[in-house]
């Protein structure tokens, strides 16, 4: 699939830090190393309705993480899926009676026109889940014949116990994964499944229910997590920086995929951090198309609300932190977003040189970007309070704010 359009990230003066950031399977804060290319899988959409803010927030999250490393001079390998074929889709083109591929198509469109306005970066590989099947089909193939995989009524299952690390993604005990499978599009209560946990890697066709010729596995189509995994070693391969999602997919879903991999490769770890953004909610309840309690990006777009002020919205949340979006949280974003404005709009003001260390510093610590907004409104602030001579200023800031969060002032 194609992607979307990049804007550009102006280059900055001085030099970049190497980014320390929280991984959930070792559960404190690694800095990474990545080489001169760094690689990061971010899991996308499925997309059966509008990006809502707790997307952008996640999505937001992972673009901080690359502009801190193009801040470093690195290439950033960026991979993206879409997963454009499961079951919540296909049910709500059922509910809606629409056609699946078309609302798939749709809404994966309206993503790229938020993803767009929003100035996140777009991924160099974006690749939808049906598209993917011709790889995936090999590696479930190759699981089965390793004795990792095992068929139950037609439908091919990934047995947990084959892989001894599994689990070291998200440390949850048995009866948390139990009911996070069950309530993640697992099937913990199938009767005979080796472990009740063994997540679907093929799932027989069903009547009325599209389906791929899957060679030596039958017709159907492929399962969640392995759909992920094959895009990630096809695109990046084993080893990669960081694997990316909301914090609702530490467990099953990049837990499972960490174990495909790394049964199919025999190499540890899939990723060198997994890392995880904090839940939006709505109304006391996390942000979800499946409960409908939703602020979409579209809409707020539609509305008038320019994108940078959404973007600051959501800046001024720590990534890890679970929040609750209210009226006030987008008010106070614009207003920030005036004040801002008028203090890159003088001539000259008070020098910047501090200040883009200071921004660098906090996203460089595990993506503190309520850090970097508070350094930007102080000197947005003594802009307004006393000015300065420094003629370079406006520029250097409104172009450390553009490159490293993604703000166009
Ligand atoms: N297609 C799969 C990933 S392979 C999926 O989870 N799609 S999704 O559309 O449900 O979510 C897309 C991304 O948004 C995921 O990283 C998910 O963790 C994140 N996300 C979903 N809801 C929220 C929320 N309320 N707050 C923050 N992030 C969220
Ligand atoms: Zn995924």
């Amino acid at each position: 699939m194609h992607a979307w359009p990049a804007s550009e990230v102006p280059a900055l003066p001085g030099q970049g830090r190497d980014l320390r950031i929280h991984d959930t399977a070792t559960g404190g804060l690694v800095t990474l190393d990545p080489g001169p290319v760094a690689r990061i899988y971010v899991c996308g959409i499925t997309p059966y309705d509008a990006t809502h803010l707790g997307h952008a927030a996640t999505y937001n999250a992972f673009d901080l993480v690359q502009r801190v490393w193009l801040d470093t001079k690195r290439q950033v390998h960026y991979v993206q899926n879409v997963t454009d074929v499961d079951d919540p889709l296909l049910e709500r083109a059922e509910r809606d009676s629409v056609d699946w591929v078309a609302l798939a198509e749709q809404e994966t469109a309206l993503f790229r026109e938020d993803m767009t306005a929003l100035r996140m970066l777009p991924p160099r590989h974006y690749i939808g889940a049906v598209e993917a099947i011709p790889g995936i089909v090999p590696l479930v193939e190759r699981l089965r014949e390793a004795g990792a995989a095992y068929e139950l009524e037609g439908d091919i299952y990934f047995s947990v116990e084959s892989d001894p690390h599994f689990g070291q993604v998200s440390h949850l005990d048995a009866a948390a994964m139990r009911l996070l499978s069950a309530e993640r599009g697992g099937d913990p209560d199938r009767p005979g499944k080796k472990t009740p946990l063994d997540p679907m890697l093929w799932m027989a066709a069903r009547p009325g229910e599209p389906s791929w010729d899957g060679g030596s596995l039958g017709r159907g189509r492929p399962g969640w997590h392995i759909e992920c995994v094959a895009i990630a070693l096809d695109h990046l391969g084993m080893g990669f920086d960081v694997q990316g999602g909301g914090s609702d997919l530490a467990f099953p879903h990049h837990e499972m995929g960490a174990s495909h991999a790394q049964v199919l490769t025999g190499e540890f770890p899939m990723a060198k951090a997994y890392v995880h953004a904090g839940m939006v909610a709505l109304h006391g309840e996390k942000m979800s198309k499946s409960k409908g309690n939703l602020v979409f990006v579209s809409q707020l777009r539609r509305d008038g609300v320019d994108p940078a002020a959404i973007r600051l919205a959501l800046l001024a949340h720590h990534y890890r932190a679970d929040w609750e979006y209210t009226d006030d949280v987008l008010r106070d974003a614009v207003a920030r977003l005036d004040r801002w404005r008028a203090a890159v709009s003088r001539p000259d003001g008070p020098s910047a040189d501090a200040l883009v260390e200071e921004i660098r510093d906090a996203l460089a610590d595990d993506l503190d970007a309520p850090t970097a907004l508070a350094a930007v409104d102080r000197w947005a602030a003594a802009q307004e309070e006393h000015g300065g001579t420094d003629t370079a200023a406006p520029g250097v800031v409104s172009r450390a704010v553009d490159a490293l969060m993604g703000v166009a002032l």
